[in-house]
């Protein structure tokens, strides 16, 4: 919570600043069970990998904070994903955060998440992942827009730098905001502003009262 708090504050002062605060990430509030964390779709604007969406991701920030491709690590976040975000995207599939290091077992082995989270809740659609064709090692999730109905908002394992069909390489985005900790000169950075605008504050003070 004071992390958020913080960030906010981050974000002001950046806005402040002249530099662009994305506006589009929608939080998965800690009252509401969620993690704090703030997700977004991006449509690309041309072919994008996997590779490439994790290196895009990870060089936007929300609130002072850099995102990275999607860790989709309960079934509450993936609800809250599909019902916010997928259930209604324009895009048939977007990347996420899950890939097969070089030399995984196949079909199915050695998936991890890009951020080291613990490997435990999946969603495949039905028969995923299964390696077809040969060397399909991230993972995508489908929106709405897939043929069948029972793979909404599940995840399919697909070649990170196959463009084929309708993949173009949209992703998801996870700011995880709440997990942040800033540092020294961040919290001086914000002391010295809060320390600027009260110093400006008691001098138009001062300034009514010797006018009155
Ligand atoms: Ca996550
Ligand atoms: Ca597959």
């Amino acid at each position: 919570m004071v992390c958020t708090a913080f960030a906010t504050t981050v974000a002001v002062l950046l806005s402040v600043a002249g530099q662009t605060v994305f506006a589009q990430p929608i939080e998965w509030p800690m009252a509401a069970g969620g993690n704090g964390h703030y997700y977004e779709l991006i449509e690309v604007t041309e072919d994008t990998t996997w590779y490439e969406a994790r290196t895009e991701a990870e060089s936007l920030t929300f609130l002072g904070v850099s995102g990275h491709l999607a860790t989709i690590t309960s079934q509450a976040e993936s609800d809250f994903i599909y019902v916010n975000l997928v259930q209604s995207a324009p895009s048939l599939m977007y990347w996420v955060g899950a890939y097969q290091p070089v030399g995984s077992p196949e079909p199915d082995g050695g998936w991890e998440w890009i951020t080291g989270e613990a490997w435990s809740y999946t969603n495949w659609a039905a028969p995923e992942p299964n390696n077809t064709p040969p060397g399909e090692e991230v993972a995508e999730i489908y929106s709405n827009l897939v043929d069948n109905p029972a793979s909404y908002g599940k995840w399919n394992d697909a070649g990170g730098a196959n463009l084929g069909g309708a993949r173009v390489g949209n992703y998801v985005v996870e700011y995880s905001i709440a997990d942040y900790i800033p540092t020294v000169s961040e919290w001086g950075l914000v002391a010295m502003t809060l320390l600027v605008l009260a110093a400006g504050t008691l001098l138009l003070m001062r300034r009514r009262v010797i006018s009155a």
